[in-house]
């Protein structure tokens, strides 16, 4: 392991110690080793490491832990790195004189077999999400959480940011799929309790509490998950609405119909036209219309054929097998990547009630536009993409245009949620985009509460400082 130039005093005994730990090359500290693990998914964030290491057991994680306290080190962990809120990567501003670390659990990838007696099962952190859901489906069951990011995505980092997803409707998000952790606390004790009991009531729930943590008071490095019964998909449609109130309403009339409702997508003309672009794919309906909602359910072909005929399915495309589901599905779980081609996107994943969405998405652009000529936006025009899971009220706006590093457009479109009613993070989390902002969604006496957490539990602020809590 060779040491960077510049780096904190300690930091080649640090390497020398981690090495010894993990063994050497599993330490990486070179430049362009590095470079994947301390920029993140949407090159808004980030920032500079001492190395990145790879524990290969709970076991190493402590001694990780234990290393990196003993020379004040804060620690990043790190899963798939496709977080939206910066929490994955070290902070651009350094850690003040702290070296940093990220840990990653990529290496912790052991799959047990899947217990259908329960329906449950055992995975290591660092095993991603389209690898677990393969698991669960060829034992004849399904995991509950799905997302665009699947093939990267872990669940160590799902569970972290308490990821949500295209199903969240039916099964709801990460939180409800977990039924035990094990885990690694800042002092390097081990927590553990994998037995999935159902009904297990002493004390305080140290899983729950590590939902939603983002790394900032344990290393996640084993969950035990609720599957579900397999729920083969019956149709998959996409139908042109005139704005978002009606696509509010038709996924209602939907859900009424068929309660096997498991996806309520929305989508916009503009963002599809990007998809269009990046993709090639043709125009998804003959005439087209200004928003979609797709939506996906399970159930009998009766049912299927009994929403098809829905009057105000009229301009839906309609698909029944694979292929066409996945095309249909491409338009809306593409839109990430595409706007991601274009620049450096801001982006915001608020959730408001639905009775207040289509006010929220009137006011949006405006609020949009005031924001970043107030922040000196004499560029082009911002362009606003607006997409997500419009079923559990979460939309994501995504905004090209203003500088990256400028967060006045950000503030807007939360406040604008918060006024609506809404929440600032409907299931990205945190991170290090929106700490600063937490008190428009908590109120004084939460924030006091979760810092009394933290502070019980990871008193040296090694793990992830700067990230949820505003520093
Ligand atoms: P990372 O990005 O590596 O980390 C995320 C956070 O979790 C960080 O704070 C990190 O410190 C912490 N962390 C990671 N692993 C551990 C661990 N083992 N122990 C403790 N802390 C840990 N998110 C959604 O919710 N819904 C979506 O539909 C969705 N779609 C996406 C689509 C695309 C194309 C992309 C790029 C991202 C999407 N995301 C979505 C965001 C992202 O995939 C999720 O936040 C996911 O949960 C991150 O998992 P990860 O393994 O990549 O975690
Ligand atoms: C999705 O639902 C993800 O596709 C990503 O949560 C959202 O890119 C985004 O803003
Ligand atoms: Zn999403």
């Amino acid at each position: 392991v060779t040491a960077a130039d510049g780096e904190p005093s300690g930091a080649r005994g640090l390497l020398r110690d981690l090495a010894r730990e993990v063994g050497d090359e599993h330490v990486l500290a070179e430049p362009d080793l590095l470079a994947g693990y301390t920029t993140d998914w949407t090159r808004r964030y980030a920032g500079g490491a001492l190395c990145a290491v790879r524990p290969g057991s709970a076991g190493q994680v402590a001694a990780v832990l234990r290393a990196c306290a003993g020379y004040s080190a804060a620690v990043v962990p790190q899963g798939g790195n496709t977080g939206l809120v910066g929490g994955s990567v070290p902070p651009g501003d350094g850690s003040r004189g702290r070296g940093v670390v990220v840990l990653s659990t990529r290496r912790l990838r052991d799959l047990g077999p899947v217990d259908p007696l329960a329906a449950q099962v055992t995975a290591g952190a660092g095993v991603t999400i389209a690898d677990l859901r393969a698991h669960a489906a060829a034992a004849g069951l399904a995991y509950g959480v799905n997302l665009a990011s699947r093939e990267s995505a872990t669940v160590g980092g799902t569970i972290a940011t308490n990821a949500g997803g295209i199903n969240t409707i039916r099964y709801g998000a990460t939180r409800s799929q977990l039924l035990g952790i094990e885990a690694v606390l800042a002092d390097g004790s081990i927590v553990s309790r994998l037995s999935g009991l159902a009904a297990d009531n002493v004390g305080y729930d140290l899983a729950q509490l590590l939902a939603g943590s983002e790394g900032t008071l344990a290393v996640i490095t084993t969950a035990r998950l609720r599957l579900w019964p397999a729920e083969p998909a019956a149709v998959t449609l996409l139908a042109g609405v005139d704005g978002i109130a009606a696509a509010a309403a038709l996924h209602a009339e939907i859900r009424a119909l068929a309660p096997g409702l498991r996806a309520a997508e929305y989508v916009e003309a503009a963002g599809v036209e990007l998809v269009r672009e990046l993709t090639g794919l043709p125009a998804p309906l003959s005439r087209p219309a200004p928003a979609y909602l797709l939506a996906e359910i399970s159930g009998s072909a009766d049912e299927a054929e009994r929403l098809a005929a829905l009057p105000s399915l009229a301009r839906a495309a309609v698909a029944m097998d694979a292929a066409g589901r996945a095309a249909l599905w491409a338009y809306r779980e593409r839109h990430t990547e595409a706007i991601s081609a274009l620049g450096i996107p801001h982006k915001m994943d608020v959730a408001v009630p639905l009775a207040r969405i289509a006010a929220f998405r009137a006011e949006l652009d405006q609020a949009v536009r005031a924001a970043a000529n107030g922040a000196g936006g004499a560029g082009p025009a911002p362009r606003v993409f607006v997409f997500g899971h419009i079923g559990a009220g979460n939309l994501h706006v995504n905004v090209l245009g203003p500088d990256p590093a400028d967060g006045t457009v950000d503030e807007a479109v939360m406040r604008l949620a918060a006024v609506h009613g809404g929440t600032i993070s409907a299931e990205h989390g945190i991170g290090r985009a929106k700490a600063g902002l937490l008190h428009l969604s908590r109120s004084p006496a939460e924030i006091a509460a979760m810092r009394a957490v933290k502070a019980a539990l990871d008193p040296g602020d090694l793990l992830n400082p700067g990230v949820l809590l505003p520093g």
